[in-house]
């Protein structure tokens, strides 16, 4: 009985010991994914809507990606304070008064995004992806109690959201070349946002102001690394998508009255104020990308 045991121990240990063999020889399968959320953080009410004592601001997103030619790989998902029963109190955003986003209260989360180099491209270890979200900043006034907002943006954004980048990016065909793929994104990523600033405008001008929207931040994430975050940063840069300078790279969309601003860049941990606003009112959004 002893000796019985004992062997199977033994036959367990060389099997491990064969298993992390094989293990060790399996070829490197390029970089490891990793999964990232875009959590909005804070609202600064710098000028206030409400008549009233304070404002009650907060998060709308749409989270989008979509993989380089590959059809069908859209994916497309809404998160909101409202939702999350995470709205502030009534009047907390008073004038200066700068209102937390409680954690995971409106986050979008990306995971297993693989951030891709030249060399990764080329031997084919993932396709590159496009990754974004839309951020609405909203006041709530609750005419309607529910959820009402949201489930409009939702109801009008998702699928047309869905459809542009099917068209512009999961069903493209990839170029040949690192020239042609960098003007390939460039290109199709100008006339997402283009599309985007249309879509927008035209569900808020359907809105009819249940809560009043202040204003509208797109952020478009790139997982990238090393040349080609370069590469595509510089590409960005000559497009006049792009520009460090900027606010770090902070658009505002001068065609749209709702105060829509754009962001790309490379998915990397980052931090930026967003101001944001329509005639009256001043929030600045503080938006955050973190590992997890
Ligand atoms: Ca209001
Ligand atoms: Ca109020
Ligand atoms: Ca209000």
């Amino acid at each position: 009985m002893h000796r019985t045991m004992r062997s199977l121990f033994a036959t367990v240990a060389l099997l491990a010991g064969i298993s992390l063999v094989a293990a060790a020889c399996t070829p490197p399968a390029g970089p490891a994914p990793s999964n990232w959320k875009v959590r909005p953080v804070s609202i600064t009410v710098v000028d206030q809507e409400d008549t009233d004592a304070g404002d009650e601001p907060y998060v709308i997103q749409l989270g989008f990606r979509s993989k380089l030619g590959v059809a069908g790989s859209t994916q497309v998902s809404v998160a909101s304070q409202c939702r999350t029963g995470t709205l502030p109190a009534a009047d907390t955003g008073r004038v200066g008064v700068t209102v937390p986003v409680p954690v995971g209260g409106a986050d979008i989360a990306f995971n297993n995004v693989t951030n891709l180099d030249v060399g990764d491209l080329a031997l084919n270890y993932a396709p590159l992806e496009i990754l974004g979200t839309l951020t609405f900043v909203a006041e709530r006034d609750a005419i309607f109690s529910s959820c009402a907002v949201t489930d409009l943006i939702d109801n009008a954004l998702t699928p047309i959201l869905g459809d542009a980048l099917e068209l512009l990016i999961a069903s493209q065909p990839i170029p040949p070349t690192q020239e042609q793929l960098i003007k390939l994104i460039t290109d199709n990523i100008g006339s997402l946002l283009g599309t985007i600033g249309g879509l927008i405008a035209a569900v808020l001008e359907g809105l009819g102001n249940p809560d009043d929207i202040i204003g509208v931040a797109a952020q478009i994430h790139l997982p990238t690394a090393g040349t080609l975050t370069g590469l595509l940063n510089s590409a960005f840069s000559l497009a006049g998508l792009f520009d460090a300078d900027l606010g770090k790279g902070i658009l505002p969309v001068d065609q749209l009255g709702t105060g829509l601003k754009i962001r790309v860049g490379s998915l990397t941990s980052s931090r930026v104020d967003i101001p944001l606003g329509i005639p009256g009112t001043e929030y600045v959004l503080r938006s955050s990308v973190v590992p997890g």
